[in-house]
């Protein structure tokens, strides 16, 4: 992604869509002496709806049952020419609740005064150094599985887990390796597909976005349980779900993601999406997915309806 002066220029001179890297890397730990240790009321995390990045943040803030440690902020879906910020005109919220900022440039420019990197969500802010810890949705859902367990209920803490966390040890490197395809191809490769400027990027991109896709299903049709990796959700249904919830809705129309559709082309990966979203029983909290899931921003008209009917 080039730094320049047009917020939606996406793609570099060849035609591709590079992700930048994200700026804040800090990590919240356990770890006795940590700079930023686990407190509740401490760090507050800002998202909008819309961002599937941000979106694994906010499935995983209610999976581990972090409510009431770690405040909301919740932007609006539309970026504005300087950026993300806030109008409170899709019931979200009017301004910052923390400095009354109205754009979230602001509260980079708080954290790192002159910042003229990217201004992203999701972003995870420490009330007490004011500043941001970190602004990488796979190393905030990481840290909200994991450190924040000595302050949640018993049931929520990985230990609880039916299988160990939601990375448990015996199947980390299966998922990692699992993640990291994924997130080249799916998660990030719908944006290098919808971003191309040229030809020659956009048919690379879309094409291994659909090879990708024919994988996740070859891999569902292989999986013992209902989920990617077993009977219970994992990081890689995490990271992956966003991706799909807004696929035919979407990235079909609007990142030209178009050689097939999830509901009509994906039946493994369709019964699981709808699997995730429709699920009410605890161990997504009653429906975390669902909750984490909005349709209402502007996309095209169809397909109707947005998700299709639980049992069909
Ligand atoms: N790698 C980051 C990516 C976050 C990201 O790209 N967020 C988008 C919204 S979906 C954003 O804030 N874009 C604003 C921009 O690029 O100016 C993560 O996973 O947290």
């Amino acid at each position: 992604m080039s730094n320049n002066n047009d917020i939606k220029a996406f793609a570099d001179a060849d035609g591709h869509f590079r992700r930048q890297k994200s700026t804040f890397r800090d990590h919240i730990s356990r770890e006795p002496g940590a700079e930023f240790p686990p407190e509740k009321d401490r760090y507050v995390l800002y998202i909008n709806w819309g961002c599937p990045w941000a979106n694994r943040t906010a499935i995983v803030r209610m999976l581990k049952g972090l409510e009431f440690i770690i405040e909301l902020v919740v932007m609006d879906y539309e970026m504005f020419p300087d950026g993300w910020g806030y109008t409170g005109a899709h019931g979200t919220m009017p301004k910052d609740p923390l400095y009354g900022f109205t754009r979230h440039r602001q509260l980079y420019e708080k954290a790192s005064p002159g910042y003229t990197g990217r201004v992203l969500v999701p972003t995870l802010w420490d009330r007490k150094t004011e500043t941001i810890v970190n602004n990488e949705s796979s190393e905030i859902i990481r840290m909200f599985f994991t450190e924040f367990d000595g302050l949640v209920e018993e049931k929520y803490r990985e230990a609880a887990h039916p299988q160990g966390g939601y990375l448990p040890e015996s199947s980390k490197e299966k998922i990692e390796v699992f993640n990291a395809w994924v997130y080249d191809d799916i998660n990030n490769g719908v944006y290098k597909t919808g971003f191309a400027t040229s030809q020659e990027a956009y048919d690379e991109n879309v094409e291994k976005l659909f090879a990708a896709l024919d994988r996740v299903e070859a891999h569902l049709e292989k999986s013992e349980g209902k989920f990617l990796f077993g009977n219970h959700v994992t990081e890689a249904d995490i990271r992956l779900f966003p991706s799909i919830a807004r696929f035919d809705v979407a990235y079909y129309t609007l990142f030209k993601c178009n050689l097939k559709m999830i509901r009509h082309d994906y039946p493994k990966i369709e019964r699981w999406y709808r699997n995730l979203y429709y699920d009410d029983n605890e161990y997504t909290r009653g429906g975390a997915f669902r909750r984490a899931t909005y349709f209402d921003h502007v996309v095209p008209k169809g397909p109707v309806p947005d998700i299709l009917p639980q049992d069909t």
